[in-house]
């Protein structure tokens, strides 16, 4: 049995409605380290959207960067295996538990992207589909810039719903849901301080508007799935239409809790 982080109540608010901030949350001293990981993470990528840090958690190969575009540091994936993380996510997707991805989000003040209204399932290669993301304010995440908003319980019917291609330059990703498939009223902030956290599910509807305000706002994405899934590599998900150059073949998956429950998974490939 994993370490209890999560209370009853809280795994089943995740269960009802797809989401969950927990009254865990993570130490002021590595939060401060988190912060200066951060500010070293955009300056060692000038030429990336620091809303588009896909793999931060992937240290550069060639020419300092990972197969993903994105010079990354291993204090991220150290993040990712913290125990009480990996307790936490097991807790709601079972013993057997993996990581397969990690982004970081930081919506610049001012001229922060949107992050359209989708589900994630959308455009990733596990099947069943199935990943908790646990997001981690490194920064406050307000109403006020942009901080993420679900739709509650639009995870339930496991069903992902039509997405639109839009082709404009200041989103974080090219993909969004059609507007009658959803009702934007019942759109909940998620407002965070600086180390605290969000869970959500594959299939929530989820997405944050622009960052107008004077204050920047950054939270990093850890995604993790039960290994009762195959991350399928030779599936492409919406390949092409996201405006992410996302690396799914040769991507490194870590198993940081329990076995390979299907069998299918190769937890070789893309580490060096
Ligand atoms: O931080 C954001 O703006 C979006 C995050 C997100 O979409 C996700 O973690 O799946």
């Amino acid at each position: 049995m994993p370490t209890a982080i999560l209370s009853p109540d809280e795994t089943a608010q995740y269960r009802a409605q797809g989401y969950v901030i927990p009254r865990f949350h993570l130490p002021p001293e590595m939060v401060k380290d988190l912060q200066t990981t951060l500010d070293a993470l955009i300056r060692a990528n000038p030429d990336v959207r620091p809303e588009k840090l896909v793999s931060a958690h992937i240290e550069g190969k060639q020419h300092g960067k990972n197969d993903d575009g994105v010079a990354g540091t291993r204090k991220f994936l150290d993040l990712a295996m913290y125990p009480p993380l990996v307790d936490m996510v097991s807790q709601v997707i079972g013993p057997d538990v993996a990581l397969w991805g990690c982004q970081v989000f930081c919506k610049p003040a001012a001229h922060g992207f949107e992050t359209p209204w989708r589900q994630d399932g959308q455009y990733w290669p596990m099947r069943p589909l199935a990943t908790c993301t646990v997001w981690i304010a490194i920064e406050p995440s307000l109403k006020s810039n942009g901080c993420l908003r679900v739709i509650p319980g639009s995870h339930l019917a496991k069903v992902l719903h039509p997405h639109l291609h839009e082709d404009r330059q200041d989103l974080v990703l090219n993909q969004r849901m059609a507007d009658d498939t959803f009702n934007e009223d019942e759109a909940v902030d998620l407002e965070l301080q600086p180390g605290q956290m969000s869970l959500h599910d594959v299939y929530m509807i989820h997405g944050a508007k622009a960052n107008t305000s004077g204050l920047r706002r950054t939270g990093v994405a850890l995604r993790y799935m039960p290994t009762t899934s195959h991350f399928d590599r030779s599936l492409h998900p919406a390949a092409g239409k996201t405006g992410l150059a996302l690396n799914f073949a040769t991507r490194p998956l870590w198993l940081l809790k329990g076995k390979d429950a299907c069998g299918l998974n190769d937890f070789t490939v893309g580490h060096t």
